[in-house]
């Protein structure tokens, strides 16, 4: 078994980032600069997007955290973007989710200019991404793409069973794997909780991703011998051990599906920094396409 390590991965990831954007300090040009926008008080945001910015900082890119209360209006959130699109010293935008209820995710999302759009949740990335034309794709899915290649884990013609079908990880991870590409051209099953019998998919997987957030859903018996197992879960369970009161599991049960896998991802620090060094690199690109 081996264990594939996101926080490694990730901090190659950046220090590539970091010589690239060296150079173009040597050459005098303006930096790529990632503005997050947090709003209002969710511990885990609170955590990622301190992560995202001290990540920005360490590789010299230009970052900005917007920390605005639940409170604002939608339409104030809407404008704060806009004058983030027009700001050239800015080449990504990232609204944390989830938003409060008042304000409604999809109008958020769409104001993102696309060519600002480093999450890839904006409907012409993901229109794009599904048609297979070049685009800024999702943190995550990303991450984990990125993660089967580091590890050379052949993809082509292998059975890839997603459990979950969010738009944050399902739904774009199922689609970069169908791609006749590279690094993808798989067989993709998407499994969501109206499946009457979800063992008889993940018995099938040659890679299992689970991205439904279920703590240690995923148990030994459900998967084959020398299955690959990326865990996206990400889930606080009370541990009163713990100087926090709480321990992060994914959603595979680690200890019992490690037995059997070829590869798996540990929580934390597997797929989580990964999304983050991804995050990163679709900055860094997006200043390079769009504009310095
Ligand atoms: N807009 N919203 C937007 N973009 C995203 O890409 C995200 N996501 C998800 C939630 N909302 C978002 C993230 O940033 C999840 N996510 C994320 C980012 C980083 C980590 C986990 C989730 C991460 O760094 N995880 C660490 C553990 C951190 C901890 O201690 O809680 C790990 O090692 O897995």
């Amino acid at each position: 078994m081996i264990l594939i390590d996101g926080k490694k991965i990730a901090q190659d990831i950046r220090n590539e980032l970091k010589m690239d954007i060296q150079k173009l300090k040597d050459e005098g040009k303006n930096v790529p600069g990632l503005v997050a926008i947090l709003v209002g008080d969710d511990p885990a945001s609170k955590i990622y997007v301190k992560s995202k910015g001290k990540a920005c900082d360490e590789i010299g890119m230009r970052s900005k955290t917007e920390e605005i209360p639940a409170s604002i209006s939608e339409e104030e959130l809407l404008n704060l973007i806009e004058s983030y699109n027009n700001n050239t010293d800015y080449h990504g935008i990232l609204v944390q989710l989830p938003l409060p209820e008042h304000i409604r995710e999809d109008k958020v999302i769409e104001a993102i200019s696309p060519r600002k759009d480093v999450d890839g949740f904006h409907p012409i990335s993901v229109g794009k991404l599904v048609i297979g034309k070049d685009t800024f794709r999702s943190c995550t899915p990303a991450g984990i793409q990125e993660l089967l290649i580091r590890y050379d884990i052949d993809t082509k013609g292998k059975h890839i069973v997603v459990l979950g079908r969010s738009n944050i990880v399902g739904k774009p991870i199922a689609n970069i794997m169908l791609q006749k590409k590279e690094h993808a051209n798989s067989i993709v099953t998407i499994c969501h909780s109206a499946a009457p019998d979800v063992s008889y998919y993940t018995k099938q997987a040659d890679i299992l991703i689970a991205a439904m957030g279920v703590p240690e859903f995923v148990k030994s018996d459900m998967v084959k011998e020398g299955v690959v197992v990326i865990d996206v879960g990400i889930n606080r369970v009370e541990d009163k051990s713990k100087p926090k009161g709480y321990r992060l599991v994914g959603d595979v049960a680690f200890e019992e599906v490690m037995q059997k896998a070829s590869y798996i991802t540990p929580v934390p620090g597997g797929v989580g920094p990964m999304t983050i060094a991804m995050l990163l690199k679709n900055t860094y690109e997006g200043y390079i396409k769009y504009g310095e």
